[in-house]
């Protein structure tokens, strides 16, 4: 099951299915999307944390047994409906951000990938094992991993299905951090970014999605545009006044 909690402006969203260390089954995968589907039209929610239950796993990938009993046909819609989780995640106006508190391998760290930052604990294990069992990553992993972390690490990564711990997950640029709770960390990042301008957030993460893609200046071009209409809001106001009278600022979204 999922479950959310509110934190004020921060959900967080939990996968629970620890007899299967949180894989993720159609049932499981359905309700992800319809929570995140929910916050990310909820303007209450500034900041979304996703993280695993338990102290196992994040999400210890797509449900196997679950997949092995799949055809073609259903296998597409299996992948539609992961890439549809992951494009909440990139895309949803607010940050996004993974607490991976354990195993998160195949489609989990494909899910922790399209998250705006990724935190991990120390006993975190990363990785695209796919290869291992005679497919290959069905949600994203053989795009964002190597916009996360190179085209050359993801190479070796997805070619040998070869996991890496949380230290060397950190040194290839995997996760922001190492952190012990990660849920701690996770949480006190999504509530720093809960007091930001929603309006300056939300541009800055659809402009930063378009960093590794596209016409380099027509980026440039849509930065200059964003940056100059942010001018006629009142949190820009709030913002550059509040430094100038030495005050913290007050942002309301408009
Ligand atoms: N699926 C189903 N059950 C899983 C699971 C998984 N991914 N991972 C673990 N479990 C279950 C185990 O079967 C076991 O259940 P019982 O047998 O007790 O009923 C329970 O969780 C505890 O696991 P273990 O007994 O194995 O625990 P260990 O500590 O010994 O080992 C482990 C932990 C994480 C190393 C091991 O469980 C493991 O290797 N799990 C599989 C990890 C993995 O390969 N993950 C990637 C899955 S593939 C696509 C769409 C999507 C995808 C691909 C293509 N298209 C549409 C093209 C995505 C693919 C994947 O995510």
């Amino acid at each position: 099951m999922i479950r959310v909690d509110r934190e004020d402006a921060v959900a967080l969203v939990t996968v629970d299915r620890q007899d299967a260390l949180n894989a993720l089954d159609l049932l499981t995968l359905t309700m992800l999307r319809d929570e995140l589907s929910g916050l990310a039209g909820n303007d209450d929610v500034r900041a979304v944390v996703l993280t695993g239950a338990g102290d196992r796993a994040f999400i210890a990938g797509a449900d196997i047994k679950y997949m092995s009993g799949l055809g073609v046909e259903e296998a597409m819609a299996w992948g539609a409906l992961g890439h549809e989780v992951g494009r909440l995640l990139e895309t949803m106006p607010k940050p996004t951000i993974a607490a991976v508190n354990g195993f998160a391998l195949g489609g989990g760290c494909e899910l922790a990938l399209a998250c705006d930052i990724r935190y991990a604990s120390s006993n975190a294990k990363l990785g695209q094992p796919e290869v291992n069992l005679g497919i290959i990553p069905g949600w994203g992993g053989t795009q964002r991993l190597a916009r996360v972390c190179g085209l050359g690490v993801a190479k070796e990564l997805v070619f040998t299905g070869r996991t890496v711990d949380a230290d060397e997950a950190h040194r290839i640029g995997l996760v922001n951090a190492v952190h012990d709770p990660v849920l701690e960390k996770a949480r006190e990042t999504a509530h720093v970014l809960a007091t930001k301008s929603v309006l300056a957030l939300r541009l800055v993460k659809r402009l930063a999605n378009r960093a590794l893609g596209g016409d380099h200046a027509a980026n440039l071009a849509a930065e200059g545009e964003a940056f100059g209409e942010l001018f006629s809001s009142a949190d820009a106001k709030e913002g550059m006044t509040a430094f100038v009278e030495k005050r913290e600022p007050r942002f309301t979204g408009r």
